[in-house]
């Protein structure tokens, strides 16, 4: 039976809106050819699918002429939708767009829901639920890691990982069903040792995906990551120097950054971002213990800290507190204004750091000045923000999405608990009940069925046209 969102043609303004030399509008659904002749005569007939054709596009109740514009069909099931579907390329800009959608309603279609045509693609089986969501990331992502990640995606990279996790949980099955069926036998069909190695392959193999997911996931925020210090430290500094605009103000006068100030930069196509804060002091003054108490807000939230201190000085017990209280793999302890020291002074400050925070905390010495040590300390975030996916979401699967986590983590859970199972020895056909969770988390990832409100969170948040 035909899904009721399949059955009438929706249409949309695929581009965004404002000033631009060509727009494109989408027409989906059974009734897609009907609404074309009605705005465009010219084009009775069955149009050649696949061919463009420069057509006079008119509203169908009065007549008018709207524009002239480029017309192509595709028709079902060969189109994105999988339904019939027509492409009209009209000018751009604000009011052509917008009138020729007019007349495609008056013709009788509907106005399309945000991601909706991604939508019945996916009903139609043209995309999985995975694909889609790299497809809005392809829209929505900002920085090039996390497109490398999402092109991958829309060429199944990641469907197939799971696909074939899936396809060696139904081998385990099939195995252990052949064992269920011939319980009699002296000798087990399968020996259960073979089963268990299997599942704890899988396992093992879910793992490791799932392992992406930490840093995966930063792809779409950008890691954050929170200059932190004593006032005058030269945070905000060296927050203009990585930024590489003077976006915060600078002074010599201690308690000058009251509020948090965030922009993104990206390290080799990474995304972070940056936050520039009050240095961490006691104070009188309301407004600056105000952008303190956001500070420590912002620490408690980062990924990333940079700690950043004057070479040369020595650390006070607060800040020497501080790091050890700060959780070594995200900090790296900064020491500023190496342009006033010289390179022999600079060498020993770094090694009596080091010995007070032996192999604990990263150790860099910058100056936002001549800009010596900011490549060292953007490698050094790089390598500590997204260390275990570098250099691989061309290659590999990343898992990026909280939903994705998710479903893995409960495969992984059900399949150790076939594990645990099979050596308490449970009885196999309670074991089993495992193994079938575990293929459904995968099958909800991929969405071999998907309820409707996983489909209306996936794709509310595309734009309309999508
Ligand atoms: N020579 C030199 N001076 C620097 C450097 N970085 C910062 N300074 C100076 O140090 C002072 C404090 O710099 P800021 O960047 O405002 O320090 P901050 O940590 O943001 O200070 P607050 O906002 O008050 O907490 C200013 O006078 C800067 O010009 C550097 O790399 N070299
Ligand atoms: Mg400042």
């Amino acid at each position: 039976m035909t899904d009721p969102l399949l059955s009438d043609t929706i249409a949309a303004i695929a581009t965004a809106p404002g000033r631009g030399a060509v727009a494109l509008l989408r027409v989906s659904g059974p009734g897609a050819l009907a609404v074309l002749h009605r705005i465009a005569p010219a084009l009775a007939g069955r149009p050649t699918p696949r061919t463009q054709r420069l057509a006079a596009v008119r509203h169908p109740e009065t007549g008018e002429l709207l524009d002239r514009a480029l017309v192509a069909v595709f028709s079902a099931p060969a189109s994105y939708t999988g339904q019939d579907t027509v492409e009209i390329a009209t000018h751009g800009g604000a009011l052509t767009p917008q009138l020729v959608l007019d007349a495609l309603l008056a013709a009788g279609a509907r106005a399309a829901e945000p991601g909706e045509f991604t939508r019945r693609a996916y009903l139609n089986g043209k995309l999985d639920l995975l694909q889609a969501e790299a497809v809005l990331d392809l829209i929505d992502g900002r920085s090039r890691a996390l497109h490398r990640a999402a092109v991958h995606q829309v060429e199944r990279g990641l469907s197939r990982r799971v696909d074939e996790l899936r396809g060696a949980l139904l081998t385990v099955e099939a195995l252990l069903a052949y064992s269920i069926d011939f319980p009699e036998e002296d000798e087990p069909p399968v020996p259960p040792a073979r089963i268990r190695a299997a599942a704890g392959d899988v396992r093992a193999r879910i793992a490791a995906l799932l392992a992406t997911a930490p840093e995966g996931e930063l792809l779409r925020e950008g890691a954050l990551t929170v200059l932190a210090g004593r006032p005058n430290s030269g945070k905000s500094s060296l927050f203009n120097a990585l930024l590489g605009t003077e976006r915060a103000i600078v002074t010599e006068v201690p308690g000058t950054t009251r509020d948090a100030l965030e922009a993104t930069f990206s390290v080799d196509g990474y995304p972070f971002r940056l936050v520039d804060t009050a240095g961490l002091r006691e104070t009188e003054d309301r407004v600056e213990g105000m952008g303190i108490e956001v500070a420590r807000r912002y620490l408690a939230a980062a990924d990333l800290v940079l700690f950043c201190s004057e070479t040369g000085a020595d650390l006070d017990p607060d800040e020497r507190g501080f790091l050890a209280w700060m959780d070594a793999k995200r900090t790296v302890l900064v020491r500023t204004k190496s342009d006033t020291r010289s390179a022999d002074e600079r060498r020993l400050d770094i090694e009596s750091v080091q010995s007070v925070h032996p192999g604990a905390v990263a150790t860099v010495s910058v100056s936002a000045v001549t800009g010596d040590g900011l490549p060292e300390l953007r490698t050094r975030l790089l390598r500590l923000a997204f260390g275990g996916i570098l250099g691989e979401p061309g290659e590999a699967p990343l898992v990026t999405r909280e939903r994705h986590a998710r479903a893995l983590r409960s495969a992984l859970a059900e399949v150790e608990g076939f594990v645990d199972a099979m050596d308490s020895g449970v009885p196999m056909e309670f074991a089993a009940t495992h193994l079938r969770a575990a293929v459904g988390a995968l099958e909800d990832l991929i969405g071999v069925v998907s309820a409707d409100d996983v489909l209306d969170r996936v794709f509310g948040d595309f734009c309309v046209g999508k």
